[in-house]
């Protein structure tokens, strides 16, 4: 008979991305204890490249976690950014709008900072966990169970937390009958290409163009993070470096492209963009936190600071559970972080419908994206309502 080892925790989270690594933090500071499992390795979790822009509430709560050291000496602090069309740009000055600004600090250096923290401050991850299964998930003693190295585990617990990402096990642990999906996959991707050459600009640059829409963004003063769309189905092997900086001179217009400095990429991908929402968030002792609930379009800056924001609200509701034994923000913890979520998606759809090529747009439709960016850059009102999502809105 095989040996099945147990362990006991308070909570097992699924997902060492950043979501169940500042939940795990989080919960750290607050003195309960927790085990994150993730089916990847270390390295691998460490080598994505994902997201690139915080929201002042994702920074505060970094910082509040005690992991924000090195974003503060690294990360860049930007007070603006240029939306384009066909040629012409405005500025969107956050800090004279809303007083706040985002930071640049890439998912990537941001996952290591919480895994080295964790690890320093004793945290239990376990990497490279096969067959992760999570069960009794409305008994009120949740079991999950995990293969590694040949070897069977259950992590015995109270709470679970799914923090797997959009293509975990978590959200599908939850019966059919229980939970509603929402989706708009959109005709078209993003084919992202990261060199170290100085940025095109000192902000961020996102440009539509009757070629298609342009990203210019950024690591630091010396790391470029470009994306041009491209179809849905593209072959990123069909891309050289060369073609990818050509493609988007044409979109960035002959002035800015003046400044581009080519250089070999790093990395280059194509992500797809989607809208997707999972209701409830919530099913017996298993919450959904991440991308494990809902998925936006890059152009709105927000994947990972709805992320982060979802960690807030449930580490709070966590602490307060385990601390005063109260489950009032536990109980609602679905419908807090929905309320912003479908805000989120909003401002996320807004700018993907504003700011890209749509292969079925009539020509009407396309005077309505015309007409949406004249509003936006000629209304305080137009551009006010851009700058208050894209730092961020305020956490309930
Ligand atoms: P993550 O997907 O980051 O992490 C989930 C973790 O769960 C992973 O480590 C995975 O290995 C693990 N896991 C999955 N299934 C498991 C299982 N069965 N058992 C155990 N572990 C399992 N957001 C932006 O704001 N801007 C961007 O530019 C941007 N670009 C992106 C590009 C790509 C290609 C992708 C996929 C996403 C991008 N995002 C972007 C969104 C991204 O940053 C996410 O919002 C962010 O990673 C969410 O973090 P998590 O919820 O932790 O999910
Ligand atoms: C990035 O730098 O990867 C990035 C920045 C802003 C976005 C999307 C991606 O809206």
């Amino acid at each position: 008979m095989e040996l099945v080892k147990s362990i006991k925790t308070q909570v097992c989270i699924i997902g060492s991305g950043p979501s169940g690594l500042l939940l795990s933090q989080l919960l750290h500071n607050a003195g309960i204890e927790s085990v994150v499992l993730d089916r990847q390795s270390r390295a691998h979790i460490e080598s994505r490249i994902r997201a690139g822009v915080l929201e002042h509430g994702s920074v505060e709560t970094l910082l509040e976690a005690g992991v924000g050291e090195r974003m503060l000496s690294e990360g860049i602090l930007h007070d603006g950014f240029d939306v384009g069309f066909d040629g012409e740009r405005f500025r969107i000055d956050l800090k004279a709008l809303t007083g706040k600004s985002v930071m640049i600090y890439g998912q990537t250096e941001l996952t290591r900072d919480l895994i080295a923290t964790r690890l320093d401050q004793g945290g239990s991850i376990v990497f490279s966990a096969d067959n992760v299964t999570p069960s009794d998930l409305e008994s009120g003693n949740p079991v999950v169970r995990y293969e590694k190295e040949g070897e069977q585990y259950e992590v015995h617990c109270q709470f679970v937390a799914g923090c797997d990402g959009f293509r975990g096990v978590s959200r599908e642990s939850i019966p059919q009958d229980r939970r509603k999906y929402f989706e708009r996959v959109y005709p078209f991707g993003w084919l992202g290409l990261l060199s170290d050459t100085k940025p095109v600009a000192d902000e961020l640059i996102y440009a539509n163009h009757e070629r298609g829409f342009a990203l210019c963004s950024m690591r630091s003063n010396t790391r470029s993070r470009y994306y041009i769309q491209c179809p849905a189905d593209e072959d990123v092997n069909k891309w050289s470096d060369d073609a990818f900086f050509d493609e988007l001179s044409l979109r960035i217009g002959e002035e800015t492209a003046a400044g581009l400095e080519r250089g070999p990429s790093l990395e280059k991908s194509i992500a797809p963009l989607r809208s997707f929402v999972c209701e409830p968030m919530r099913f017996g002792n298993l919450f959904l936190a991440g991308d494990a609930a809902h998925i936006v379009p890059p152009t709105g800056a927000k994947g990972l600071n709805l992320a982060i924001s979802d960690v807030h609200y449930l580490a709070r509701a966590m602490v307060e559970h385990f601390k005063s034994g109260n489950s009032v923000h536990l109980d609602a913890y679905s419908q807090i972080c929905l309320t912003r979520v479908w805000k989120v998606e909003r401002f996320s759809w807004y700018m993907s419908s504003m700011l890209h090529q749509f292969p079925d747009h009539s020509p009407f439709e396309k005077r309505m994206q015309r007409a949406e960016y004249d509003y936006v850059t000629r209304s305080h009102a137009g551009a006010m309502a851009i700058a208050e999502n894209y730092v961020g809105l305020p956490y309930d």
